[in-house]
């Protein structure tokens, strides 16, 4: 088998920990399989080193959306199913999640006919985004042009994937699929918990038995509505190198600082982010990853190092309700104040920082 399918779904919805569980489980029950990190941050992808660090095959394609560069998706295939033996890979789609079935399923199926099996098309889906269109009233410090994302997404859709279902309670969670049904009533629905691994036996299994539907709902791709959504967010992407003066430092503690400087920065601008990852790693491969989900929410810790660090590569990758400007000065000013705190001394080897729709990567 050459299966093929892309796992879609908006900023922070689980993509990532959603598709490294299903790879480890893919592996463990039935073969080999590996996935793909995709984002239009131009390389070094936060979520490809941390899947690699976990000890999950992936690589990326980074630079644009894999809807605007079929052809290195194709190479990358054809690597990992002919060469690597893959037989089942996963690709997640940057941050909006929107157009990949005219711009990926039905062009693998027109330009290279037969070569791959398609997958159901997936989207993961979380219980505090859901709220942009559960709870219309509510104060998420989101903008509503955000909805439309939400929205094309379950229309896309083959399967809707409630993930972070530990966070919530049964009759929550009935809640929540009851209305992914109705909103998406031509998809499968799933409820899981990717970081706890539940669920997630049926969705794969489901993934193999099933073909994509082909459907080609008109999404309005580039419409007023897309760019409206588009233009609120802008992308900004760094690695840098961190080194205390003396001895060594709590890492944990310093990300943990970064990330609350650049929510405090943020929420005193009135600006969000719906993701924010900062990803740490030493020389001897020791490792720590963190996510900031919003202003109103605390950091996540996915992962923390082992043992005190010297020195360490940090990368942040975001997409965030922002203009492109104030957002550079948010994180620079965050990465300065935090390093003068833990007295390190930091050089950046690459940043850059734009608009989602002036750049067109998406
Ligand atoms: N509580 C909970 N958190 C999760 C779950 N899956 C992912 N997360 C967290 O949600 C955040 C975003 O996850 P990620 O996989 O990076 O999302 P992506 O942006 O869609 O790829 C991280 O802090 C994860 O640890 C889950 O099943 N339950
Ligand atoms: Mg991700």
């Amino acid at each position: 088998m050459h299966k093929f399918c892309v796992v879609s779904g908006f900023l922070g919805a689980g993509k990532t920990t959603g598709m490294m569980a299903m790879t480890r489980l893919y592996n463990e029950k039935y073969g080999k399989a590996a996935m793909i990190s995709n984002d239009i941050a131009a390389k070094g992808l936060a979520d490809m080193q941390y899947a690699n660090a976990c000890g999950v095959v992936s690589t990326e394609l980074t630079g644009e959306c894999i809807c605007y560069q079929t052809e290195n998706l194709v190479d990358r295939l054809r690597r990992l199913m002919d060469y690597e033996k893959n037989e089942f890979v996963m690709s997640d789609h940057p941050g909006f999640g929107v157009g990949a079935l005219s711009h990926v399923y039905h062009k693998l199926a027109a330009e290279y006919p037969g070569e791959f099996e398609l997958a159901p098309f997936v989207v993961f889906t979380e219980p505090e985004r859901l709220r942009l269109l559960t709870e219309p009233e509510a104060e998420l410090h989101l903008p509503e042009e955000l909805r439309y994302v939400l929205r094309t997404q379950l229309l896309e859709c083959d399967v809707a994937v409630l993930n972070k279902i530990d966070t919530l309670s049964e009759a929550e969670t009935q809640r929540y699929v009851d209305f992914l049904r109705t909103e998406a009533p031509h998809a499968a629905v799933f409820a899981v918990s990717a970081r706890e691994g539940t669920g997630l036996d049926a969705l794969v299994a489901y993934l193999r038995e099933h073909e994509a539907s082909m459907r080609d709902p008109d999404i309005q791709y580039g419409g007023e509505a897309f760019a409206a959504a588009m233009s609120t967010i802008s992308q900004y992407d760094i690695q840098f190198y961190t080194k205390v003066c003396c001895n060594t430092f709590d890492g944990d503690a310093y990300l943990s600082a970064l990330g609350e400087k650049v929510r405090e920065l943020l929420r005193l601008n009135g600006r969000n982010t719906p993701h924010l990852k900062l990803f740490a790693v030493t020389g001897n491969g020791d490792f720590a990853k963190q996510d900031l989900l919003g202003i109103d929410y605390p950091l996540e810790v996915a992962h923390r190092f082992s043992s005190p660090v010297s020195d360490m590569s940090v990368v942040i990758n975001t997409s965030s309700v922002c203009e492109e400007q104030l957002l550079g000065e948010i994180i620079d000013t965050a990465i300065a104040m935090t390093s003068q705190a833990f007295q390190c001394e930091t050089s950046v080897y690459y940043r850059e920082c734009f608009g989602a729709m002036a750049a067109g990567r998406l």
